[in-house]
């Protein structure tokens, strides 16, 4: 299929933009970077901080020719010794050297604060590494002053682990210390011992750790498992239940959402508001969108995955947006959404499947397009933007052996920027293969192609900015149970705007279940639609050509007659 539209007639700018009045975190959109695979300056085949650097102009250079993002996360860069790739922290209050340096950190920041980038910190406080100097301490004597620092129970009879509890990767979630003759918890590897959160030396330590890195200039968190930090101060088994593996054969009740998690939570957001304009998103692990939203009374945003796990079927989007939307309006908290990370497949692949590729860079468009007019803030995965998809990883190059029931490596290998040798990511030999495809997929041939998927992210994130209703309008489904099409209308204050996508490859005529509130509107954005910059009259029923994303806006009443004319004239 073929965009119709060229590249400087698809967005027509309007004058009114909030997007200087609400928090940086609420307008977004806010990228992810997996800092080992994202640009690497000094030829080791790791990605660093210094690459980001050379890349911030491509994330925000203050115009529309870059992906105008309001923040990065960073995914872990603190000492580690890589069981669970940089998720197995030794150290909080350092960088890793293979990243860079405290002052390529400092630098970091500043060269954000220059270009409205916000920095968001990747916090993993459910566990540390089993080489912290906290869990050395703490394994070395049973009377360590920091032994309660972690989880340490006796065996029960016969040897046996203090209770039934699963390890989330495979495996028990307990392992025997040969030396002091007890148990830890682990909810993820052996080497990853998670932190006892009952302790209040413990809570206080891991506020400290947040301090430190407000008081460096990061604007914002992601709290990596937070809902698991606190578990029954008894470790009462949990009950079994049906399931296809060991974790999901429990229902996980004692060992995470705690109720002494809230208090937490209220504690570390009083710290969090000391600094204005502080983000915190939590990653609720396993758990529904109920439990989520419960998160976000205290957190400013939390994930719910609901969303990244749909199948390609508007009815399943939009009952999952529906839902999340729903709870969250309800309570005045604030939604995100996110398709592609470091843990999942990513969504191009996922979408794709079946499809021819450029069927699939077709869907990867649909999805952008959907992301980015939702209520709530966008979250977007380095190398989503130019459509990368998984990497089959040879057994003999994988790196993450941790989670045993499927490699997360093809999701991780790095970005791709240009048809140079490694794509531009490294002049060494990268830690990661870079995808066979970089030839013809990166993002200097993508930034010449205002048909790609690359072009439209930046005209979704363009027109978002200039659309108050795309930014904080509400979000209402305009077809009551929808098949091939997700048709939704955005409001604010009395401003609209229509979106509607065609999730497959024919053509299709809808009818609309609810009435649209005007019957002129603006042609914004679209990849079919030659009539885009001009006023058009929506009826009811709507035509959409294969995989058609639409955006319009309301027609306000002082151009109204202008674009009666303009339609005239057309
Ligand atoms: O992830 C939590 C987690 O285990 C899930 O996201 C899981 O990876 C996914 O459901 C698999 O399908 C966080 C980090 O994002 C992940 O990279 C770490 O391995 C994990 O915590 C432990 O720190
Ligand atoms: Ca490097």
């Amino acid at each position: 299929m073929t965009d119709l539209v060229s590249e400087d007639s698809d967005v027509v700018p309007t004058k009114a933009s909030n997007s200087d009045v609400s928090p940086w975190w609420k307008t977004g959109p806010i990228y992810q970077i997996f800092p080992r695979s994202f640009c690497d300056t000094n030829g080791d085949g790791v990605g660093d901080l210094r690459g980001i650097i050379d890349k911030l102009d491509y994330l925000n250079d203050g115009t529309d020719r870059s992906l105008r993002v309001k923040g990065i996360w960073l995914s872990p860069i603190y000492p580690s010794p890589g069981r669970d790739s940089g998720y197995d922290v030794a150290d909080h209050e350092t960088i890793d050297p293979k990243f860079g340096s405290m002052d390529d950190f400092d630098a970091l920041v500043a060269e954000c604060r220059r270009r409205g980038i916000h920095v968001v910190m990747d916090m993993v406080l459910n566990h540390t590494s089993d080489l912290h100097r906290w869990f050395l301490e703490s394994r070395s004597d049973r009377n360590d002053p920091r032994r309660d620092w972690y989880i340490w129970r006796e065996p029960r009879r016969r040897g046996r682990p203090p209770n039934n509890w699963r390890s989330f990767f495979g495996g028990p979630a307990w392992t025997f210390d040969e030396d002091t003759q007890q148990y830890f918890l682990h909810t993820f590897l052996p080497q990853q011992p998670d932190l006892n959160w009952q302790n209040p030396e413990v809570r206080s330590a891991c506020l400290g750790i947040f301090r430190f890195w407000l008081e460096r200039g990061v604007s914002g968190f992601r709290l990596d498992v937070f809902n698991a930090y606190f578990k029954h101060p008894e470790l009462l088994d949990n009950p079994r239940q049906l399931g296809t593996t060991p974790w999901t054969r429990q229902r996980q009740l004692y060992n995470k959402d705690r109720p002494e998690l809230h208090d937490f939570l209220i504690e570390l957001r009083s710290l969090l508001d000391e600094y204005p304009e502080t983000m915190a998103v939590g990653e609720t692990f396993d758990a529904q969108a109920e439990l989520a939203a419960s998160y976000c009374k205290q957190l400013h945003m939390a994930f719910d995955f609901d969303f990244l796990q749909q199948p390609w079927k508007p009815r399943s989007f939009q009952r999952t947006i529906k839902k999340w939307d729903g709870l969250l309006a309800s309570q005045g908290s604030w939604p995100c959404y996110v398709l592609s990370n470091h843990d999942h497949p990513r969504h191009a692949g996922r979408y794709g499947q079946g499809v021819s590729p450029s069927e699939a860079d077709a869907r990867a468009k649909i999805a952008a397009a959907m992301l980015l007019t939702l209520r709530g803030t966008p979250f977007i995965y380095s190398g989503e933007e130019i459509g990368l998809r998984d990497v089959p990883i040879p057994s003999h190059e994988e790196w993450d052996v941790a989670f045993k029931y499927g490699s997360r490596d093809p999701s991780r290998t790095p970005m791709q920027w240009n048809s140079d040798v490694n794509a531009g990511f490294s002049s060494g030999h990268p830690w990661l293969r870079v995808a066979p495809d970089y030839h013809t997929r990166n993002v200097a041939i993508q930034e010449g192609d205002p048909r790609s998927i690359l072009s439209f992210y930046r005209r979704l994130v363009t027109l978002r900015n200039d659309t108050p209703a795309l930014l904080f309008g509400d979000w209402q489904p305009l077809q009551d149970d929808p098949d091939d099409t997700l048709i939704y209308l955005r409001e604010h204050q009395g401003a609209y705007a229509v979106v509607a996508l065609n999730f497959s490859n024919t053509r299709r005529r809808v009818t609309l279940d609810k009435r649209l509130p005007v019957r002129y509107w603006n042609a914004r954005l679209s990849t079919r639609r030659p009539d885009v910059g001009w006023a058009v009259r929506l009826d009811q029923t709507l035509e959409l050509g294969p995989y058609e994303a639409s955006v319009f806006t309301s027609v306000d009443e002082m151009s109204d007659v202008n674009s009666r004319e303009r339609i005239a004239i057309g």
